[in-house]
């Protein structure tokens, strides 16, 4: 250390706690200058930047190393990180299932907490056994079968795991695009991580756009070293994987530059299953992949968890000072002018101004014809799909199960009903599954919702662009600063939609998850009452369900005088005949609920793209003001922000030779 050359403060890096230190300082100073911006800027202290570095200061000085299992619902990851641990852990379900953030932590004695407050809040946890918090961790359906709300926002679990010895801890996290609430839990968690394994099923790897965009905001976060597993590998024919390992490599090829060593074909559960016999047998395990992974990961631990440790959050505050330095120059160009200069600006750019209202004027129409047009074409598919469904109604009478006689001791109407109420119970079962299929299959509703999202983005794009490049000019002239408008930034706007539209909630909904209860709930309560998650709040479960009921009233009454073969016969024909009957009305209202959570985004999209242009107007006319009043206000503010540029200008020198050292002496 002695020998390095003297000169920048981060030169003698010294052992890996003062270089923390000395990164940590870097942290504190940039946020003392982003806090005193916000000051300057918006009046309130502490929003946006200055909160990610308060957060990114607290990972950096945690003593343990986190690396977070994160990707879509149902993709395995707690089968994933059983796979791991080498042992039927957390609870893994064809359903959505972990509940929230589970923390692994190496102990020798078992023991659990739960926390009701978010991580950092300062909350007390519950202190439970294992089995208890296994208990809490795993989402269930409530008395009305739909999955039901924890109280818990986190946990952890303490245990004798090897793996995880020498501080490393390994999250479990709740499903992303399942439900809003849990996946806000798992996004506010990933600032607080060291690492992340991002899980995605094979079939349909990388699907979504929406992936692209939780792997941007991973590397938003400064993440450079995700470890990708495609998991459920089991699943793909074999003469199919070659080309889907090209794709997934592809892909992932975006986002990290060590493709062996960072992207696996998994088949967690056969891994698992293969680990929990004894004798483990070498080659399922082999065959399993996740060999490999393992490998890649404690090489990793090995060698390069404290270079990560460090440079994570260093790339993290790379991105931050670049963000302040722009808020910077152009709150500094605008002061730099004369009040009648700028205001000649604001003048002048009237014309700017109009068309760049008009831009917002022609996105609104486009957006507003989308949704319409979507609701409408949405609703003619459900209504096709219901119709198609009808004539087989009649086939799956020949799946159905032997009526439970046990249960038909009653009197006649009475046995009657019974009969009915379980035939029609297994065909709602058979309906769910369909529906089921057609919410998640390629060829149903995703396939319908990419060919609309690809049609809005064809007819919207231009006028995104449009509108970010006049935004930009009327900035440049009145700041002397603009940001480049290129392709991803405009799209990113439009990334959010994926979670908003809706059929990812009805593709979220599983068949066992609410079907048998959906008659009784329109029986007791009225469609109303079945509120709550996924397909049920989208209002298609109980519309489904009325001809069910309908159905069976009918049935109940001629089914007074008719034989057994008969009645089964006779509620195939009434389910299948009103639910055609019903098909107009359940896709009507389907398609209403769906248009109205799609404009709901189009009206945040408007408003969030007002609000670039009202801030910059607002900005520019706010500096105006402190010119006309005299130059002394405006005189101390530029100086002030030359201050805070110079501070940055050296933070970002020890930066960059504090990243060097890591990586050269790392290595
Ligand atoms: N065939 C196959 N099935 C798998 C594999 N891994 C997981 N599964 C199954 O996929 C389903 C979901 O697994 P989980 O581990 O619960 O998935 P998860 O990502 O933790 O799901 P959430 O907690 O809901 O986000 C379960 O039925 C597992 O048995 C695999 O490699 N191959
Ligand atoms: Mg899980």
């Amino acid at each position: 250390m002695s020998d390095q050359p003297a000169g920048r403060r981060t030169a003698g890096l010294g052992s890996f706690d003062e270089r923390r230190a000395r990164l940590a300082e870097m942290f504190e100073a940039t946020r003392e200058i982003a806090l005193a911006l916000e000051r300057e800027v918006t009046g309130v202290p502490g929003t946006r930047h200055s909160a990610r570095l308060a957060e990114a200061v607290r990972t950096l000085r945690r003593e343990s190393f986190r690396i977070m299992v994160f990707g879509d619902f149902s993709s395995g990851k707690s089968t994933l990180v059983n796979a791991l641990l080498g042992q039927e852990l957390l609870p893994m379900k064809e359903n959505p299932t972990t509940a929230f953030t589970t923390v692994l932590r190496h102990a020798d004695q078992p023991r659990a907490e739960l926390y009701e407050d978010q991580v950092g809040s300062g909350g007390e946890p519950r202190q439970v056994s294992v089995g208890e918090f296994l208990r809490a961790v795993e989402l269930e359906l409530d008395d009305d079968d739909l999955p039901g709300e924890s109280p818990y926002l986190w946990g952890v679990v303490y245990g004798p795991y090897p793996l995880l010895r020498g501080s490393v801890e390994l999250i479990d996290s709740a499903g992303t695009n399942e439900s809003r609430r849990r996946e806000k839990v798992t996004l506010a968690f990933l600032p607080q991580v060291d690492a992340v394994i991002f899980v995605t099923p094979a079939r349909g790897a990388f699907k979504d756009r929406d992936q692209d965009h939780y792997l941007r905001m991973l590397q938003d976060l400064g993440h450079q070293e995700i470890f990708f597993v495609v998991n459920q590998f089991d699943l793909i024919r074999e003469r199919e994987r070659e080309d889907v390992r090209r794709r997934c490599r592809r892909i992932a090829g975006q986002y990290t530059r060590r493709l062996d060593r960072r992207v696996f074909f998994v088949s967690a559960l056969d891994a698992l299953e293969a680990r929990l016999q004894d004798p483990v047998p070498p080659a399922a395990e082999w065959d399993s992949g996740i060999r490999p992974l393992e490998e890649a990961l404690s090489e990793f631990l090995m060698h390069d968890k404290a270079r990560i440790k460090l440079l994570r959050p260093a790339e993290l505050l790379v991105r931050e000072i670049v963000q302040l330095h722009r808020s910077i120059g152009g709150r500094r160009g605008m002061l730099t002018r004369s009040a009648d200069e700028l205001q000649e600006s604001l003048d002048a750019g009237r014309d700017k101004r109009e068309n760049i209202l008009k831009g917002l004027e022609l996105i609104r129409r486009v957006l507003d014809t989308w949704v319409e047009e979507t609701g409408q074409l949405l609703a003619t598919e459900v209504e096709r799909f219901i119709r198609e469904l009808t004539p087989r109604v009649g086939e799956w009478a020949d799946d159905l199960p032997k009526l439970d006689v046990r249960l038909l001791r009653r009197d006649r109407m009475a046995r009657y009903g019974d009969a009915i109420q379980q035939i029609d119970d297994a065909l709602n079962r058979r309906l769910q599954l369909e529906l089921h299929v057609f919410a998640e299959g390629e060829e149903g509703l995703p396939a319908f919702m990419h060919s609309r999202e690809a049609a809005l983005e064809q007819s919207i794009l231009p006028h995104l662009h449009d509108f970010a490049d006049r935004l930009e000019e009327l900035r440049g002239e009145l700041t002397g600063t603009r940001d480049l408008v290129d392709e991803s930034t405009v799209r990113q706007l439009l990334h959010d939609m994926s979670v908003h539209v809706p059929f990812r909630v009805l593709s979220r909904t599983s068949p066992a998850a609410s079907w048998t209860n959906a008659a009784g709930v329109l029986a007791v309560g009225g469609a109303g009452t079945a509120a709550g998650a996924g397909l049920i709040s989208l209002g298609l479960v109980s519309w489904v369900a009325a001809p069910v009921v309908l159905s069976a009233g009918a049935v109940y009454l001629v089914g007074r005088r008719i034989v057994k073969s008969r009645l089964v016969e006779q509620a195939v024909t009434e389910y299948a005949s009103v639910l055609t009957g019903s098909a107009p009305e359940i896709a009507r209202q389907y398609a209403a609920e769906c248009t109205e959570g799609l404009a709901r985004w189009a009206a945040g999209l408007e408003q969030e793209l007002a609000g670039w242009y009202g801030r910059l107007v607002a900005d520019t006319e706010e500096t105006i003001r402190k010119l006309r009043d005299g130059r002394d206000e405006a005189e101390r503010d530029r100086r002030a922000l030359d201050g805070w540029a110079g501070h940055l200008n050296a933070i970002e020198g020890d930066l960059t030779d504090f990243k060097q050292h890591v990586l050269d002496e790392m290595r």
